[in-house]
């Protein structure tokens, strides 16, 4: 089953935010923005900016007819500065021009002197000062203080991981337009309808009745629109509330890049104990989370960090202990694994500096330590692991000990070119650790020519959920895929929605729709029997082939003729059903609970070839065993792994974000920030299906598939490692991602520069 995209995009005939067809009278919006990463405006004039020809209104603070606020976890985000700004990037004034070019000419002209403050970078000085955005968390489980003692060996270390640019194919944007009474549509090329409808109705001071948000589909998300859309959507919603006019404002991609926020750079201090057998016994762990200067999403991403600070791995001692710590960045979001993969790279780092010290490879410590069955997370849930089965099926399928003594061998013959190898399990919690979002609503219509028509709550970002909810209802239907049609995502249709996110939204929105086709399905039963002549109330009813059979035997009635004799009998063809997931909860005051409905595993491995001359690299393979469950699309999950993993090497290798001192971004576009090309990405990757059949919470059995593997590229950073050491054996083990050829040739020739 291909994705039902697929032509359409292919064609150029999917519509995004900015193919939508302009309306006549529609003004172009362009935010003035501060230059200054931490100061006070002394001086706002936007008199020559409005007196510019085409030029409708200029728009500051103090125009906002309802909150100017758009903080969604806290009230800490103001849509456009007062008086203090707290980033580069930071939006101060809102162009309303006749086209896209007078709004950025009238930008120009605005007059705007900031008294600049010192400013804060860097997250560990940020705790210094005690710029929190929230109380730190803590996690405990058992007691790591009087383990200390019966530690073989201990060790303690640092970790650095730097952030990522989302780089989704298609910018931020919004287009607003006014509907009679006072409403306002917005289109939103988001990943959360309703935040965005949220925070219109504030900033505009509307209802929430009054706003409909309409999303057919985005041209990516991976994380970076399930917060960051709100802004541009309640900046034009604005504009036409106050204008009465539509307004349009989809970004360049370097405005996109400076002003919005990427995922989260960590850093962190680690402490593991292990006994003489390689079983960790204790892990210490602190992470600096910087989350630039407001809360957005980091409080929530803080914590997944958290509850994947053990990776894999089972550990009876942990404390993990996390300061969300307030800089002068643009705020930093969500990005596909929200705080997760983070939290996996520290303990991994972990593990790669104990392996030399005690004489084996990482991939012993890893498989010596992997959680199992009924064993406890630090947070309380007990595993429902896959860890030692897919790490079985792995060294069955691929021979890591011959991969060894190859690189091992390849190594000894060659003297600038080395090679390194790594494994990687991975652990990922499903679910929205706020407990509350683990819903979603799907309205099914069959029409009286017997088609159907699904609104859910789901965005379709690229990751193919419409074609695996529409797989849904013609697998409930028995209906071909074409009788099936999936909706735009629209607020109206479908309320209050969690954005598409944390790998859950075929899951949640595919389990929605699943009971609104059982539902129907159910009344259509009754009708079958009605008229099938039979007195069996517990039948079983089919289509196949277009044709309706009752216990598996062949009626007349084609599906047209039920769906028509339903109508006829004033059967409901429609049904909005509510899905919640079963069993999760979270108590932050303990700091336990059972907060995912099940986690995904896997192991991988990756080679990576080192230019020891140059300091560029290759990456040779990946090969994984990956926990699906049972897929409902393999090729589409297929998509999402190979996509992620190359995702998760571009963080560990090129995609290097700088700000420098003064908070401002270096790496503004795509010259001086490199994302994985062709050539960068493995030049072969294996993915194996882990063969289970368990009962899970997953639609359809199908495992959540979206972030899990972006983790399975942490490997790479600990390949290039590996062959780093083998043709420099002195120099310290670098735990200070990612890993460009820049820092490799540093790091190879042992610069203290690093
Ligand atoms: N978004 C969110 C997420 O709001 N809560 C989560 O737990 C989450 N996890 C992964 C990705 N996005
Ligand atoms: Mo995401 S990081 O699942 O929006």
């Amino acid at each position: 089953m291909r994705s039902i995209d697929i032509h359409d995009h292919v064609k150029g005939r999917s519509i995004y935010l900015d193919d939508i067809p302009l309306i006549q009278g529609t003004l172009f919006a362009r935010v003035f923005t501060s230059n200054v990463a931490h100061g006070r405006i002394i001086k706002l004039d936007i008199s020559k900016a409005r007196d510019l020809e085409g030029v409708h209104k200029v728009l500051i603070s103090s125009d906002i007819t309802g909150i100017n606020q758009i903080g969604g976890i806290i009230d800490d985000e103001p849509l456009m500065a007062e008086n203090i700004v707290d980033f580069i990037g930071m939006p101060i004034a809102l162009v309303l021009a006749d086209s896209e070019s007078i709004a950025r000419k009238a930008c120009k002209l605005i007059d705007c002197k900031i008294e600049a403050f010192e400013e804060i970078t860097d997250p560990r000085i940020a705790y210094e000062k005690g710029a929190l955005i929230i109380p730190s968390k803590k996690f405990i489980l058992g007691d790591t203080e009087s383990t200390w003692s019966s530690c073989s060996h201990i060790f303690e270390g640092k970790a650095d991981i730097n952030g990522q640019e989302h780089l989704y194919i298609e910018t931020q944007g919004a287009y607003a337009q006014p509907v009679e009474g006072g409403k306002i549509k917005v289109y939103s090329s988001t990943q959360g309808p309703t935040a965005v409808q949220r925070a219109v109705a504030k900033v505009t001071g509307m209802e929430m009745h009054s706003i409909e948000v309409d999303v057919t589909r985005i041209g990516g998300g991976f994380g970076g629109k399930e917060d960051q859309a709100n802004a541009w959507a309640a900046l034009c919603a604005l504009g036409t509330h106050i204008t009465g006019r539509p307004v349009k404002y989809s970004l360049s991609r370097e405005e996109d890049i400076y002003m919005t926020g990427k995922r989260h750079p960590y850093s962190a201090d680690f402490k593991i104990g292990f006994d003489n057998k390689l079983k960790i016994l204790a892990y210490e762990v602190t992470f600096f989370q910087n989350a630039g200067a407001a809360a957005d999403l980091s409080p929530a991403v803080l914590e997944r960090t958290l509850f994947h600070c053990t990776n894999a791995y089972f550990i009876p001692n942990v404390i993990a202990i996390a300061h969300c710590c307030k800089t002068n960045l643009p705020p930093n979001t969500a990005f596909r694994g929200f705080g997760g993969p983070q939290g996996m790279f520290v303990i991994e780092c972990a593990i790669a500096i104990a392996a030399p010290k005690l004489n084996c490879k990482a991939s012993d410590i890893q498989k010596a330590n992997l959680i199992t069955t009924g064993d406890v997370f630090p947070y309380g849930q007990l595993a429902e692991s896959e860890a030692e089965t897919s790490w079985q099926q792995f060294e069955d399928r691929f021979d890591l000990k011959k991969m060894q003594q190859d690189v091992d061998q390849f190594n000894k013959e060659n003297i600038h070119l080395k090679k390194g190898l790594a494994v990687q399990p991975i652990c990922f919690g499903i679910s929205f650790t706020k407990t509350l979002m683990n819903q979603a609503r799907s309205l099914v219509h069959i029409y009286t020519d017997g088609s159907v028509g699904i609104t859910t709550g789901a965005v379709e970002m690229g990751q193919g959920v419409n074609t695996k909810i529409a797989q849904v209802a013609a697998h409930i239907f028995s209906l071909p895929i074409d009788k099936i049609r999936i909706y735009s995502t629209n607020t109206t249709r479908i309320a209050n929605t969690s954005p598409s996110a944390a790998s859950a939204t075929a899951d949640l929105n595919g389990k929605a729709t699943l009971m609104a086709c059982e539902a129907i399905k159910e009344r259509l039963k009754k009708v079958v029997i009605s008229i099938a002549d039979t007195k069996e109330q517990n039948s079983d009813i089919e289509i196949r082939d277009g044709l309706v059979f009752l216990d598996s035997l062949e009626t007349k009635i084609t599906w047209q003729e039920l769906i028509s004799k339903a109508f006829e009998q004033r059967v409901s063809l429609s049904e909005h059903a509510h899905y919640a997931t079963p069993d999760v909860h979270f108590d932050w005051s303990k700091g336990k609970g059972h907060p995912f409905s099940y986690h995904v595993y896997g192991t991988s491995v990756t080679q990576v070839t080192v230019d020891c001359i140059r300091g560029n690299y290759e990456i040779d393979f990946v090969k994984v065993v990956h926990d699906y469950g049972q897929s409902m699309n393999p090729m589409i999950d297929l998509g999402q792994i190979e996509g992620g993993i190359v995702q998760g090497i571009g963080w560990m290798t090129c995609e290097d974000v700088f700000y420098d001192e003064k908070g401002k971004l270096r790496s503004n576009a795509l010259s001086t920030y490199k994302i994985p090309d062709i050539y960068a990405a493995p030049k072969e990757i294996d993915i194996i299906p882990l063969i289970t059949d368990k009962e899970n919470l997953a639609i359809l059995q199908s495992k959540a598939v979206g972030e899990p593997p972006l983790m399975y590229g942490l490997g790479t950073y600990f390949a290039i490692e590996n062959a780093i050491q083998s043709f420099n054996p002195t120099v310290p083990r670098r735990m200070n991602a990612p890993y460009t050829p820049e820092k490799v040739l540093l790091a190879l020739y042992g610069s203290k520069d690093l």
